[in-house]
């Protein structure tokens, strides 16, 4: 730390420097993430509150009434009446919050170790739980659509089975596993079951096209204990806004710690301090575009995915993974290994990532991906093709 201060100016030049090496959404060349450009609208309210403090809600009686509507609007959004929850800094935190009620049910009736019955398919986040909490992890195959073989659930259920979580949009492929069978399972067997719906959250509701109206993947489905729904994802708003939704207000109310000095007596989120501004921008955002919004935004992410689809099935050399359920396409060459397939596109500017299982390239096409980004992509990746 410098002893003294230096001067506003080169201060802001040098922030200009480190800006520099970041890449832009906008530049379209971000093919691989599941964050986009936030929303100008919520970054307008982001700004607006952006020294609150939801660790401390009764300083920021308005911030919290934010929290608590926004919490309502996204379990009506997914069939729930009377949700409770909160505004997190993402899919991690949601996921830590979910898994941690579901410990502390289980320690009510056994001092064995949890097993939680999870897909392979599950988000990274899960291993760090696993860990955290001292998990056993019991982990489900895919069927050859890469969801969780819901033929398997059963027979891995034990007395020791504290949870079942299940993905609606996986992070490698975007497939959504069959909740509504998992659910019946999970609802027979008295099981928690948590729905990771970080991405799936804020698209399959919108999809109205083919038959995912009929789509049963959230609380319309008996079984289903909490969610995750992550704003900052598909909600397009600033980080860190992650959703944690609980059907039962009690098991909410598992994770409070009792807070004597602070505004209110107990706090029910893994961290303390948190900033509130997310919480508007989502707010703003919910209330700015409403369904008809997020509808049109959805259409327009997936057909551009559709397009992007048919292209790359006519590609030679081309073999695509499985027909996407969501904004994710993963393919291999099959001339080209993989990781140089990956390093040559990076040569081309192109940031797409890869898929561990199966081991394939993977488009993310967020809502920052327009037709003509995909078009020079197309183009550079067909030269890479034919070169080889
Ligand atoms: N659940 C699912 C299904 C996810 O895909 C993710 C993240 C999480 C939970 C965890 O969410 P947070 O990262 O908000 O805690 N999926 C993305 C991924 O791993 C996260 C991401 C986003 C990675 C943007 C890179 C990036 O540029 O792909």
């Amino acid at each position: 730390m410098l002893e003294k201060g230096i001067d506003k100016k080169s201060i802001f030049d040098k922030l200009n420097d480190y800006q520099k090496l970041d890449l832009k959404y906008e530049s379209g060349k971000i093919l691989g993430s599941m964050c986009t450009k936030p929303d100008p609208i919520a970054m307008q309210a982001y700004k607006m509150f952006i020294e609150t403090n939801l660790g401390d809600p009764g300083l920021f009686k308005g911030t919290a009434i934010m929290e608590e509507e926004v919490i309502s609007s996204l379990g009506e959004l997914l069939h729930l009446n009377n949700a409770s929850g909160h505004i997190v800094t993402g899919g991690t935190e949601a996921n830590i919050m979910a898994m941690c009620v579901a410990k502390y049910l289980f320690e009510l009736r056994s001092n064995n170790v949890p097993e939680v019955i999870l897909p392979k398919s599950a988000h990274f986040s899960f291993k760090k739980i696993i860990s955290m909490l001292s998990l056993k992890p019991v982990y489900v195959p895919l069927t050859d659509e890469y969801k969780m073989d819901v033929s398997k659930i059963e027979g891995l259920i034990t007395e020791n089975t504290m949870a079942i979580v299940a993905i609606a949009g996986t992070t490698e492929l975007g497939m959504i596993d069959d909740i509504e069978e998992i659910s019946r399972i999970a609802s027979s067997r008295n099981i928690y079951l948590h729905v990771d719906a970080a991405l799936g959250g804020f698209m399959i509701p919108f999809m109205n096209n083919e038959n995912s109206n009929k789509l049963n993947f959230d609380f319309k489905c008996e079984g289903v204990t909490s969610m995750t729904i992550d704003p900052h994802k598909m909600g397009l708003a600033p980080v860190p806004a992650g959703g944690i939704i609980f059907r039962h207000r009690e098991h909410l109310e598992l994770l409070a710690v009792k807070t004597p000095y602070l505004t209110k007596d107990n706090q029910t989120t893994i961290v303390g301090t948190r900033t509130g501004a997310a919480t508007a921008a989502t707010w703003t955002l919910l209330n700015y575009y409403g369904k008809e919004g997020y509808r049109e935004i959805v259409k327009k992410t997936l057909d551009l995915t559709k397009y992007t689809y048919k292209k790359l099935k006519n590609m030679e050399h081309i073999n695509i993974i499985c027909k996407p359920e969501l904004n994710l396409i993963s393919f291999t060459a099959n001339n080209i290994p993989v990781d140089n397939l990956q390093e040559e596109l990076l040569e081309y500017g192109w940031h797409v990532s890869v898929a561990e299982y199966p081991h394939a390239i993977r488009l993310v096409l967020m809502p920052h991906v327009k037709k003509e980004h995909i078009d020079a992509f197309l183009t550079d990746l067909n030269k890479l093709i034919k070169k080889e």
